[in-house]
This record gives C-alpha cells, structure tokens and sequence, in this order.
C-alpha cells in the first residue's frame, strides 16, 4: 500500500488562519529558502512533485467571516483546508508520499482528510494518526476556550465535531475521518478540561510527556505503534511545539516541559522504520519567533538552518534526509 518509492508531492501551505499570531504563514518559505526541496532531490533522489509556489489561498478566501459557533474565521479555514484536502488527495492517490508544509495546525484537517480519502480508495484501508503535540488539538467550537481552529482540527476530522453548513466544514464526510480508535498522541502536557474529558469518553490513546518520563520514549514509541498494529498506513502530524521551547522555541503557543531533540528525532525515525508512513505535515513553525532560537550547542550543520525558527522544522523534515525515509518512500 505504501506511496511509490522515491515519489514525493509537496504541498506548502502558507495559512495562519487558524490562530491568532501572524508569521505562521511564512514557514513554508522559510524552509524552501533553506534549501528543503533541494535536499530531497539532489542527496535524496526524490522525485519530488511541487507547484512551486507557497499557497496562501487568496482568491478563496471569504470577503466575510463572522465568529460562528464560536469559531474564529470559519468560512476561511473551512475553505483552505477543504482546498488542501484536495491537493494532498491528488498527490496521495497518485501513489506518492505526501509531505505538507504548514502553516497553522488547522490545515491538518486537509492533510488528513486527503489521505484518509486516497487511501481508502486506493487500497479500502482506514489510516492511522499519529498525532506529535504538546496539545491535543481536540476541542469541539462548543468546548473551546479560545475559538482558534488550530485546537479543533482532531475533533472535525474523527466526527466529535460536525456541522452542515458547506462552508464551514460541512463539505466533511465520511471517507474524510478517521476513528478515534486509530489515533494516537505523543508529547502531550496542555490539556483543556473538555479535551480531557473527549480523550477519556472515547478511549484515545494518549502518551503525555509523564508517561514518556515513565517509560522512556523507546517504549512509548513501541505502546504508540503496538496499538496501531502493523501494516496500517501511517499519517504523521508533527507540531513543532511537541518539542521543548528550548530547542524550539519558534513556535505560536509554547508549552515547556517537552520533547527534547533526540525524543523528536527518535519519533520520526521509529515511524519511518514500520515502513507505513504515507504523509507528514510540519506545522506550527513561526519564523518571525524567532529571537532565542539560536541555542549554541548546535553543530554548525544544523546551525545554518536555524534561520530562527526554520531549525525546528527542519529538525523533522531532516528526518527525510535519512535511508530510513527514503525506504519509507
Ligand atoms: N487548547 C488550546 C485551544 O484550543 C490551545 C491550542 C493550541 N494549538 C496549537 N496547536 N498550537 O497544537 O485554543
Ligand atoms: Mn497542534
Ligand atoms: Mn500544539
Ligand atoms: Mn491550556
């Protein structure tokens, strides 16, 4: 079932709709301006497929978009993510890996939405969600404190949350979810108490930063994919701020106590080994946070990419650079 090897389709998102804090949107660029794309062409041999462009989505967007069900710009995140819903289903049923570049953590409900789609049609299988965060992003409108999106996409894209209306999610159906039985967090430590309650009603698998202190993240990592079984395609949602401030701090809403580089990197890497994973999203990097970035531990490599903020990102996009992706794709 897995995307052909080596073909790559990239798709760069430059939203921030769904929170409040602009820069968001200018992460796409800033880790092409890296040289990303590059990477995986030239020391990767990708075949990389990419319109070349950082969409921001301009001509859709609403000339309206009043607060409804207390969510903040509805009818634009509503319309960007059901547009990159399509752009990640097209890539994904082409047989290629899907990499999206974010952009505010709302897009992932377009990301996920379109493999969930590709995938069941191209092979009737039901994907896994593995969700890397220091939230859950699971907020219902109705539970949320804050109306921003980007701490709803979970609840849209496994059915807690739903709604009618075309233009605010209602173009969501059913070959779109996912179960709440196939996702699985990892990184978690800034809950809400109607996330908490959500996560427990409805059994979600979650690993905190606690259990990965417990455990260590060699056996989170092997409880995360257990409950997952093999064999079962694999979307990686990977917010930045999952990792701690420290080394990321570049971030919208940063929650210390969390992952350090190597938990990150060892994420990423365990789920390239299974073979299974099909799509990443990097979201959540905010070049313009980018002040305290430069931690002087780095080696000089990765250094050159701090640009800021770019660095965190590019921690998880690295993770293309490995074999261990490349026989993932
Ligand atoms: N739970 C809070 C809310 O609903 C904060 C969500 C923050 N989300 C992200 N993405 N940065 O994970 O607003
Ligand atoms: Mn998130
Ligand atoms: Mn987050
Ligand atoms: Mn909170």
């Amino acid at each position: 079932f897995l995307p052909s090897r080596n073909e790559l389709g990239v798709v760069a998102v430059g939203f921030s709709g769904g929170q409040t804090k602009s820069g968001v949107d200018a992460a796409p660029m800033a880790l092409i301006e890296a040289g990303l794309i590059q990477q995986l062409e030239t020391d990767l041999d990708f075949k990389v497929t990419f319109d070349g462009q950082v969409h921001s989505y301009t001509e859709i967007m609403p000339a309206e978009d009043p607060d409804y069900r207390n969510m903040k710009k509805p009818k634009s995140v509503s319309a960007v993510t059901r547009a990159v819903s399509q752009q990640v289903y097209e890539h994904a049923s082409a047989g290629r890996f899907v990499l999206t570049l974010g952009g505010d953590h709302s897009i992932a409900i377009g990301t996920i939405s379109g493999t969930a789609k590709a995938t069941r049609e191209r092979i009737g299988r039901d994907i896994a969600v593995i969700w890397v965060d220091a939230h859950a992003d699971l907020n219902t409108p109705e539970t949320s404190e804050s109306g921003n999106i980007h701490g709803m996409p979970v609840a849209f894209l496994t059915g807690l949350a739903k709604e009618d209306r075309e233009d605010c999610f209602g173009w969501i159906k059913d070959d779109h979810r996912i179960s709440t039985r196939k996702l699985v967090y990892i990184g978690l430590r800034d809950i809400d108490r109607g996330e908490k309650k959500l996560l427990k009603e409805h059994g979600i698998r979650a690993f905190s930063m606690h259990d990965i202190d417990r455990y260590g993240i060699g056996k989170v990592m092997d409880m995360a994919l257990g409950w997952i079984g093999s064999d079962t395609p694999i979307h990686l949602s990977f917010d930045v701020d999952a990792i701690d401030p420290m080394w990321a701090p570049s971030t919208g809403t940063p929650v210390r106590g969390g992952l350090t580089l190597r938990e990150g990197d060892f994420i990423a890497e365990c789920v390239a080994e299974t073979g299974s994973l099909i799509a990443l999203d990097l979201v959540e990097v905010n070049p313009s946070l980018e002040e305290a970035a430069l931690d002087t531990s780095l080696d000089g490599r990765e250094r050159v990419v701090v640009l800021g903020s770019g660095w965190a990102g590019y921690t998880v996009a690295r993770r293309l650079d490995s074999k261990k992706y490349q026989v993932v794709v």
